[in-house]
Formats: structure tokens, C-alpha cells, sequence
């Protein structure tokens, strides 16, 4: 966490209140502003934008904004935590961006997949700019780039996988203030140091407790138990069976309500308190954990739109 982001951690726990289903975070407008301005500070420095997304949550993890705040730099959008994802989906994701005109790639910061594409596309996204300052007379420069997305997306984890695989910063440069912040990512890439946040959008109900699913929203600051509760409709809505064999739950079981079938994998999982009671705060972080850990599966909480007539479905990579 930097210091940008305590200050937004410190501001959810100020605004805790209690029982609010819905993770009740705000960013005050002068706190969007000064983010913005910030953003915008970087953006001059670069060519293209990489919009980070959560992959399981392409539109809550979105800020609607971007378009805005990006103006008219070539944006690539990278669906991170693909591992994590449900695959068919990412596909179609990718497919719907790439309809739209956008460049995307799937990418798992952790393992490194995906990442040579992305670079690939980044530096092809910049070459209209390079190309032309050197139709100026400029020396030819490697393409700049930026990381942008929402709190805990994976920014840094990729910045540092980018960076880890170069194994060398761009050294200081007289004259140049840039300095230390630029990160050279193979031949032709120099990315930004420092990576730009952005604000979630939690107006929607929906939106925030999706969120919350996937931890993009610290757990101090909503009601996990009303989350775990909506997690589980979902789940057993969308994949009854995992979430069976996941906590050997009968059939009978999983005809229960979520609260019911809360209780039913605490007895399962000996989530107990003494006297046989129930631990409810304990099964409710187990569930999230074995969610975000991946262990239910990989979940697409955001459905793909259906990939325009006549496209053919691509490769998610
Ligand atoms: N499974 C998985 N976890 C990831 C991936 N990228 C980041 N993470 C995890 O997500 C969490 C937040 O990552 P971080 O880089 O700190 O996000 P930031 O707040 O955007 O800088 C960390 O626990 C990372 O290990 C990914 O591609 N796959
Ligand atoms: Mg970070």
C-alpha cells in the first residue's frame, strides 16, 4: 500500500457504519479530483494506457470514467487474475473489448501468462506516436506506457513481474528528470514506475458487493456476513455443483436458504464455537478465502456480452 492508498483505507474505516449491505466507501469529490489530476500529470509522460481489470469482475472493476480521464491515448484493456476467471467468459470478454475497437489481452500477473502479448500490444498501440516523432527527426525511443485500475487489481503485481523479467530499470539520464521511475520492459517498452488509481464506482449495489466477492473492497468495510450470504445464492444459482462437492453438501442441503447453507458447511467444515454453536464470522472468511483463493472454481461474477453475429470467438491470451 502506498501512501495514495492508505489514505483511501483510512477514509472506508471512517465511513464504516454499521449493518450496510453494500461496502458504503466514498471518495469525496476533492479526493477524485486530486486523483485525477495526478493521473493526468502521468498521462502526459506516456503513449498508451494499460486499463487493468479484474477478469472474474470486467464491469465493477471498471471506472466509467477512464474514457474521460484517458482522453485520446490509445487504451489496451487487460483482464488480470484470468487465473482465477472463468475461461469461456474471459473469451467472450476479450472478443466483446475487441469489438469495441479495444486492444485486450487475459493476463495472470502472478505466472507471467499473457504478459508477452500484452507487452506486444502496448508497443504496437504506441508505434502511430513513435513512429511519427521519428518522421520529426527525432531519435527512435522505445514505447511508454502506464498501468491504471482500481484498488488491489494487481497493479503492482504486474509493474514488478514486468519489471522482474527485465531484471534492469532505465538508468537515470542526464538532463532527463525522469530518473528512476521508468521501468524498461524488454527492447521496446519503457513503463511508468508507478501506477495509477483509480476510484471504484460502489453507487451500484450490485457493483459493490461484487467488489466485496473478490476482495477489491477492504472486509472492514461492509457487511461480510449480508456478502457471503448474496456470494452463495450466486454460487449455488450459478455452479450448485462445486459448491456441493466443494463442502459435501446432500442434495437436501443445498436446498436451503444461504443462511441455512452457511450453517450446514460450518458443521462440515467443524467451523464451531464451543457448545456446538455455529462460528459465523469463521465460515464467512473461510468462504471468501477459498472463493478469492480460487478454490470454488473460476467464477465470472460479470457475464460477457454475447460476442457480435458472425465473429469468431478468439484466443483468451
Ligand atoms: N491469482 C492472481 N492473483 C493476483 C494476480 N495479480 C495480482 N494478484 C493478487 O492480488 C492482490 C493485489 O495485488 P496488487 O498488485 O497489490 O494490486 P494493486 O493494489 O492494484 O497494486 C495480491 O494479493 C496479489 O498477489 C493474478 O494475476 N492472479
Ligand atoms: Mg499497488
Amino acid at each position: 500500500m502506498d501512501n495514495f492508498e492508505k489514505q483511501g483505507a483510512v477514509r472506508q474505516m471512517e465511513q464504516k457504519e454499521a449493518g450496510g449491505a453494500v461496502p458504503n466507501v466514498q471518495w469525496f469529490p476533492g479526493h477524485m479530483a486530486k486523483t485525477r489530476r495526478l493521473i493526468q500529470g502521468h498521462l502526459k509522460l506516456v503513449d498508451v494506457v494499460i486499463e487493468l481489470l479484474d477478469a472474474r469482475v470486467p464491469v465493477s472493476s471498471a471506472n466509467p470514467l477512464i474514457r474521460e480521464i484517458v482522453g485520446d491515448k490509445p487504451r489496451l484493456v487487460a483482464l488480470n487474475k484470468a487465473d482465477l476467471a472463468d475461461e469461456a467468459q474471459t473469451k467472450k470478454w476479450i472478443a466483446y473489448f475487441r469489438s469495441q475497437g479495444l486492444s485486450a489481452a487475459a493476463i495472470d500477473s502472478l505466472s507471467g501468462a499473457g504478459l508477452k502479448a500484452l507487452v506486444q500490444k502496448a508497443e504496437a498501440l504506441a508505434k502511430p506516436k513513435t513512429h511519427k516523432l521519428v518522421a520529426k527527426g527525432a531519435k527512435p525511443r522505445a514505447a511508454r506506457a502506464m498501468v491504471l485500475g482500481i484498488p488491489n487489481v494487481g497493479k503492482s503485481s504486474l509493474i514488478n513481474r514486468l519489471a522482474g523479467a527485465a531484471k534492469a530499470k532505465v538508468e537515470d539520464r542526464p538532463g532527463v528528470t525522469r530518473d528512476k521511475q521508468w521501468i524498461r520492459v524488454g527492447k521496446n517498452l519503457e513503463l511508468l514506475d508507478m501506477p495509477g488509481i483509480l476510484w471504484p464506482k460502489f453507487e451500484d449495489p450490485v457493483v459493490g458487493m461484487r467488489l466485496a466477492f473478490v476482495g477489491s473492497v477492504s472486509d472492514e468495510v461492509y457487511d461480510v456476513e449480508a456478502a457471503v450470504k448474496r456470494l452463495l445464492e450466486w454460487l449455488s444459482a450459478h455452479c450448485p455443483k462445486r459448491l456441493a462437492e466443494r463442502y459435501r453438501l446432500t442434495e437436501d442441503e443445498m436446498q436451503a436458504d444461504a443462511e441455512t447453507l452457511l450453517e450446514h458447511i460450518g458443521k462440515h467444515r467443524g467451523c464451531l464455537l464451543k457448545g456446538g454453536l455455529l462460528d459465523a464470522e469463521k465460515v464467512q472468511r473461510l468462504l471468501l478465502s477459498d472463493l478469492r483463493g480460487g478454490r470454488l472454481g473460476r467464477v465470472t461474477f460479470d457475464d460477457a456480452p454475447e460476442a457480435p453475429k458472425g465473429e469468431k470467438e478468439v484466443e483468451a491470451g
